[in-house]
């Protein structure tokens, strides 16, 4: 670090620098309590502070000659940026004390920042917690990602129902990015492929007539924790070309031609809210191309401007991280401008594209995995639908070397899934285009080898690989968790902030019961802060001696909140009963939002907010149970839920959820998993011993199986509560005036054919919970496996899961030719 960085983190110039944005920059009157202008002058002051480390890392990272990754994303869900870069700066102490001039405390300047909303949820969220331990660890990773306009949308609850409002969250300004439009690319779209003769008299392809489009990159500094790292975040915006259609323009049709402009601006307009299924729809694929090409050429530049069109070195010296099929266009794209821009020849530019391209996958379900029309797909982008054919036909000359004669396994295979409307399996093209496919969980990998991508599995092997996810503890614990943070500071030293496996230490204090009060109180007090986000934002009031039981995610089927809701509605009838008999008082907490065009999960959030209408206003039931949906669920608020969560639902049925990385946040900061064999969840298990996690429910083998002869009939028949559950529901208990409008839900759990098997898991769940209530009402024995979550967290940590993946896929940080 040079010596004029070391005085520009001094407090007194951090004062002046404040007030000199506030004034200067920002043009505000001394003080005029603004604390909107307040934040920005601040992230100014920070920014500034980041800026020298940005140049100094990049300068280390060129000397040192390592293999620098480019994690490509259509998602970051990154939160805010300024209690982050204050936690990884240590910055906190002199910003606090130069907010005392201004009469304002931090908290309140923090939340004038919005969320940057950029994700879904885990795939996003996984992509910002594996930036953070990219930093922190010093790795040389950049993502590339997009700059929506328009994040992932607000939710508000109006009658019980979800309504989407816009998330404008650049409306005034973003004072962590800095814009590069020397950097811009140019991108293209239709037109059509021809063959041509080059100076050398070889016969090559072009791609022309096209329809451009500009990217323009707006870089945000990612910084590591306390050590001088500062990596990036580029994000590309779309832009016209000022290019006009001259036929158009002479013509006299001037403002028709402007106005065209804005197809290529709505690029970047908006955030796809489904992490489900949005299948075909073609803006979509324009903007994986968009990032895929518009990353792509930025690395090639670069790369040509050092080494010229030499490229045997490319590959030890780059690699590109897929995060799902989202981007993987981007193997047909790189491709395409080696072979088609600089002049490399098919087998040099395949070993290049294979070994440079890594895919990880993030989902089993069917209806979540990416098929293009070929139609679609050859019309946008012809160039690389002509590529992906040539791939396909070299790669199943391959399978039929393996397996002569073996027609089925071939279409099987084929990366054209053949039909009416025949389609690309982007999946497929990622692993015949990667040297590393990975799933997210030990779980999920061995599925996706044994079922999903079995044949592939069999052709290469060594290509597939397990990568556990993790969260950074930065964010969620050093700074979502201040008041546990101190107590672990204390007990076992500061080193856990970047060595999670230091929490192991903790063990040794499960038992202390000086300890276990001290750890306890600080449960306490943020269950008080989490019951004040509740009376705030749903006007119910959460008393903290109740069991915080919370299940927050997107609303899924699979993740089954619907079973959590029966639960809900059981407890219910108990309480109505006056059989309170081994029943611990509960708060019931759900949040998330369902995809807009998803009605079965929109329904799941009107029966929550009905069930909690009817349960909270009913007085007798006051001391017992209450039940809220906590609106707009997002990263900002789980860094209120999660501390003070007690039970952590993780529920999914099993074999659904490819990890979860909830979970895991739930899991350090000291709550108790109640869940299946799914996902993490299995290694949570592992981790923390099977007496401190609420096992239920069926395993992934075993739903299989009973899939067959499923009769949720016969299992409410013969289950007392269950069948007390559904009277209520059927008897329209929770919508009076709202008549059948929750058939679909109880329809759902009578199918034989629901592929969620609601119904099958029930008195598992319910059993797990009443042992919950057991072991709840002892608080010595609740406050042992509590500390003992945290103190078996440590595995969960990305820092942990980021060195897997350079040691086993990326080789970065190490010279390599
Ligand atoms: C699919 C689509 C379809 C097109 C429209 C936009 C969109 C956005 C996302 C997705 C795929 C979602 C897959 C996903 O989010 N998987 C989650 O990944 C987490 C991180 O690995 C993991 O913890 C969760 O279990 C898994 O569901």
């Amino acid at each position: 670090m040079n010596e004029d960085l070391a005085r520009a983190l001094e407090a007194t110039t951090l004062d002046e620098d404040l007030l000199r944005h506030y004034s200067l920059t920002l043009g505000r009157d001394d003080n005029d309590g603004s604390h909107f202008y307040l934040y920005h002058a601040l992230a100014l002051t920070v920014r500034d502070r980041l800026v020298a480390q940005w140049r100094d890392t990049r300068d280390t990272y060129q000397q040192k000659e390592c293999r620098s990754i480019n994690y490509l994303s259509l998602e970051f869900l990154m939160g805010r940026t300024l209690n982050n870069a204050l936690l990884n700066l240590d910055l906190e102490l002199p910003v606090r004390k130069a907010l005392q001039s201004w009469a304002c405390d931090l908290e309140a300047v923090e939340q004038e920042e919005l969320d940057a909303g950029l994700g879904n949820g885990g795939l996003g969220r996984l992509a910002a917690c594996f930036l953070d331990s990219c930093a922190t660890l010093q790795l040389p990773v950049t993502g590339y990602g997009l700059r929506y306009q328009y994040g992932m949308f607000h939710q508000r609850i109006e009658n019980g129902y979800q309504v989407e409002l816009p998330d404008r969250w650049l409306r005034h300004g973003n004072p962590w990015e800095i814009e590069c439009p020397e950097a811009t690319r140019r991108i293209r779209f239709f037109g059509y492929s021809e063959s041509y003769r080059d100076g050398n008299g070889d016969i090559r392809q072009r791609w022309v007539d096209t329809q451009d489009v500009l990217a323009v990159p707006y870089d945000i500094p990612i910084p590591g924790y306390r050590n001088g790292t500062v990596n990036t975040l580029r994000l590309w915006a779309s832009q016209a070309t000022d290019e006009f259609d001259l036929t158009e323009f002479n013509a006299g049709s001037y403002t028709d031609a402007v106005a065209a402009k804005n197809q290529a601006e709505q690029i970047t307009m908006v955030l796809y809210p489904n992490d489900a299924s949005e299948q075909g729809k073609s803006l979509r694929l324009r903007q994986q191309y968009f990032l895929a090409s518009a990353s792509l050429q930025d690395v090639l530049a670069n790369w040509v401007a050092t080494a010229g069109h030499d490229f045997s070195n490319f590959a030890a010296r780059n690699g590109f991280q897929l995060n799902d099929t989202h981007p993987t266009v981007a193997i047909a794209e790189l491709m395409r401008l080696l072979m088609d821009e600089y002049r490399v020849g098919w087998n040099e530019a395949w070993v290049i594209t294979t070994s440079t391209m890594a895919y990880t996958n993030h989902t089993l379900l069917p209806e979540a995995l990416e098929k293009w029309s070929v139609n679609l797909f050859g019309d946008m982008l012809p160039r690389l639908l002509e590529i992906i054919h040539e791939i396909n036909a070299r790669f199943l000359s391959r399978v039929a070397d393996k397996w002569p004669g073996d027609q089925d396994r071939q279409a099987r295979m084929s990366i054209i899934e053949e039909g009416d409307e025949p389609r690309i399996r982007m999946a497929y093209l990622g692993i015949v285009g990667s040297h590393s496919v990975n799933g997210v969980a030990a779980l999920h990998t061995r599925l996706l080898t044994r079922g999903l991508f079995r044949d592939f599995y069999e052709l290469t092997p060594g290509k597939f690989n397990n990568k556990t996810n993790g969260v950074t503890p930065r964010r969620w614990l050093a700074h979502c968790n201040p008041r546990l943070s101190a107590l672990l500071d204390e007990t076992i030293g500061r080193q856990w902030v970047t060595n999670m496996d230091q929490l192991q230490g903790l063990v040794d204090y499960a038992d202390d019961a000086a300890f276990a009060e001290r750890f306890m109180d600080i449960k306490q007090a943020n269950k008080a802060a989490l019951a004040r986000l509740v009376e705030t934002s749903c006007g119910v009031g959460f008393s903290t001696g109740m069991i915080f039981d919370v299940q927050v995610k997107r609303i899924h089927e699979y993740k089954r909140q619907l079973l959590n809701v029966l639960h809900v509605i059981l407890l219910y009838s108990r309480l109505l009963h006056n059989d309170t008999a081994g029943l611990h008082p509960r708060c019931v907490l759900f949040g998330g939002k369902a995809a807009p065009g998803y009605a079965m999960a929109k329904l799941i959030i009107k029966l929550i907010n009905n069930v909690a209408t009817v349960i909270n206003r009913d007085p007798r039931l006051r001391d017992w149970l209450r039940v809220v949906f906590v609106p707009d669920y997002s990263v900002t608020t789980m860094e209120v839920i999660c501390p003070g969560t007690d039970l952590s639902e993780q529920i999914s049925t099993a074999g659904k959820e490819a990890s979860g990385t909830g979970n895991m946040k739930f899991m350090m900061n000291g709550a108790v998993t109640i869940g299946t064999l799914d996902g993490a969840n299995i290694e949570i298990r592992e981790a923390v011993g099977e007496d401190n996690f609420f096992l239920f429910g069926l395993t992934a083998e075993e739903i299989e199986t009973r899939r067959q002869h499923y009769d949720p009939e016969g299992i409410i028949a013969v289950d007392q509560g269950l069948a007390q559950v559904m009277q209520l529901l059927e008897s329209g208990h929770f919508n009076l005036l709202e008549s059948g409008i929750f058939a679909p839900l109880i329809a759902a759990i009578r199918n034989p054919g629901d592929p969620w098997m609601t119904a099958a898991d029930f008195r598992s769940y319910v059993d797990a919970q009443q042992r919950v209530d057991d072991r709840f009402t002892d608080r010595a024995v609740w406050a042992r496996m509590s500390i003992l979550n945290t103190a078996c967290s440590g595995r969960f940590s990305s820092d942990r899961t980021i060195s897997e993946y350079r040691d086993d896929i990326w080789y970065a940080d190490k010279r390599r030719d």
